[in-house]
């Protein structure tokens, strides 16, 4: 039962999920800047502001979000609270964090650049030095602690500028921008990095703090990531050219779906609402778009303009690996609605306090169905257990809940590698140390294996402390994965 010497072993972050320092360095207005904190009961909303300087909010969560009106702009008020301007501010502790990361053993760290960080608007004509100079600095960190970078490139954000000026990806334009924003990251961390990922999510994301859109209907949403398609490929060949040894993928949000009975209806449903979600996938990883999208767009009304250059680039740009999160399943009957990631609640199955389905053998399930799928390699770039972790009174975080979801989900990857033969590069847990919630925007669903002191508002001391996982995982990866006990 073991994985091979080279396999990768880490954990992985977003940058406006976990560094902070919004304002810092030169870095201008990333989308998500503009997004409250939120809980289950309340979204996450995007704040605006209209002619008369009223301001509002639009829930801003990934799956359905509402749309920005016409003639209103997104605004920061000081009455909210924005969970990326201050993060966990991994801007100033990245050398503290890296090094915990490091002791533990990963060899690799997934990490997103901050667009606006490089291009504070996405139009200048020169990068923005200081910003390089910080994750220059950030790669070295980790290289000496013993791991490789697997970066990121464009992880569910945009500059604000080109969200506002150009309505984000809708526009053919923010390709040349991202494309200049690649060469430029290339260029300076290319001798220093094997692996890139040209985005995170596509087939999870919609709307303005993602897209950079304002409105989020299926024929804007649409175009908007078929644009997103063709700076992938670009990105893919001018890396390639650039970095001969480097590999590229696409993040993708799977999650196993299953038919919810036998039923024949149920089964045929759940075989086509998994296409709609692998489609993003399939588009990016084959180099065409599958014949069943012909029918895809149609339900959704949707016209396409393509181009048959675009589809001479979609071809010569395909991923070198399919790399996904996985963190729950669902199944789906042919009543279920769902917004193409999602679907009903498995009644076999128990849940997180966030009602995220627990399923292991989902994640063996998904990494057979992927790899027969592509027969490319696969990267498992997001898994782990968002929780809350009670200090007790020895000062300890014994978190045994996180380690027995981690141990039978990695018990489970082994099984598909070892036994069903799927090639595997490696496994990044999610959130490594705590940071700030993607959907909910909440601290209190943590992730790490290393505390962050800080609540929901951006209270606290931010030190760090190792939890009991911690230790455990430690033990994992110094026995390559033979030692789950
Ligand atoms: C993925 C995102 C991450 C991350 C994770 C966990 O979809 O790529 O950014 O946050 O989900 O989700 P959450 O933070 O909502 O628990």
């Amino acid at each position: 039962m073991k994985l091979s010497e080279t396999f990768l072993w880490g954990g992985a972050t977003a940058d406006f999920q976990c560094e902070g320092g919004y304002l810092e360095g030169g870095k201008g207005l990333c989308t998500h800047d503009f997004e409250t904190d939120g809980n289950l009961e309340n979204p996450r909303a995007v704040t605006y502001r209209d002619e008369e300087g009223n301001v509002y909010r639009a829930r801003s969560s990934f799956f359905s979000p509402e749309e920005i009106p016409e003639g209103c702009e997104p605004c920061i008020d000081e009455r909210y609270y924005y969970p990326s301007h201050k993060a966990v501010d991994f801007y100033h502790h990245y050398k503290e964090d890296l090094k915990l990361m490091g002791e533990m053993g990963c060899n690799v760290f997934r990490f997103s650049i901050c667009w606006p960080r490089i291009y504070p608007l996405g139009i200048e004509e020169e990068p923005n030095e200081e910003g390089l100079r910080f994750y220059e600095d950030m790669i070295d960190t980790m290289i000496k602690e013993g791991m490789e970078p697997l970066i990121t490139i464009c992880h569910d954000e945009l500059p604000s500028y080109l969200a506002e000026t150009y309505d984000g990806w809708s526009s053919r334009f923010v390709i040349d921008c991202y494309l200049k924003y690649c060469k430029t990251l290339f260029e300076r961390f290319g001798n220093k990095c094997r692996y890139w990922l040209t985005f995170n999510e596509l087939n999870a994301v919609r709307g303005y703090v993602s897209m950079g859109t304002h409105k989020c209907d299926d024929q804007t949403h649409y175009q908007a990531v078929h644009h997103c398609f063709l700076a992938s490929a670009l990105a893919v060949k001018m890396g390639h050219e650039m970095m001969p040894e480097s590999m590229f993928g696409t993040m993708y949000a799977s999650s196993a779906l299953y038919p919810a009975t036998c039923k024949p209806e149920d089964i045929f449903t759940s075989m086509n609402k998994r296409r709609e979600t692998l489609f993003f996938i399939d588009v990016m990883a084959r180099g065409y778009y599958p014949s069943y999208s012909k029918d895809l767009l149609k339900r959704r009304n949707v016209t396409l303009d393509i181009s048959e250059e675009d589809e001479k680039i979609l071809k010569e740009g395909t991923l070198d690996f399919v790399s996904f999160s996985y963190y729950r399943s669902a199944i789906v009957s042919k009543d279920t609605k769902m917004n193409v990631i999602g679907g009903d609640t498995n009644p076999y199955l128990p849940k997180t306090d966030w009602g995220w389905a627990v399923d292991p053998l989902g994640l063996r399930y998904v990494l057979n169905e992927f790899y027969d799928r592509y027969q490319k390699p696969l990267f498992i770039v997001e898994n782990g257990l968002g929780a809350v972790d009670e200090i007790n009174e020895e000062g300890e975080i014994n978190d045994d809940y996180r380690i027995d979801y981690l141990r039978d989900h990695l018990r489970e990857m082994i099984n598909a590698v070892v036994l069903d033969g799927v090639k595997l590069l490696g496994y990044t847990m999610w959130g490594p140390f705590d940071l700030v919630s993607l959907s909910t925007g909440e601290m209190k669903k943590r992730y790490g294996f290393i505390y962050v002191d800080m609540d929901d508002k951006g209270n606290g001391t931010l030190s760090r402390m190792k939890k009991k996982s911690w230790y455990w995982m430690k033990k994992v990866i110094e026995s390559n994965g033979e030692d789950l006990e």
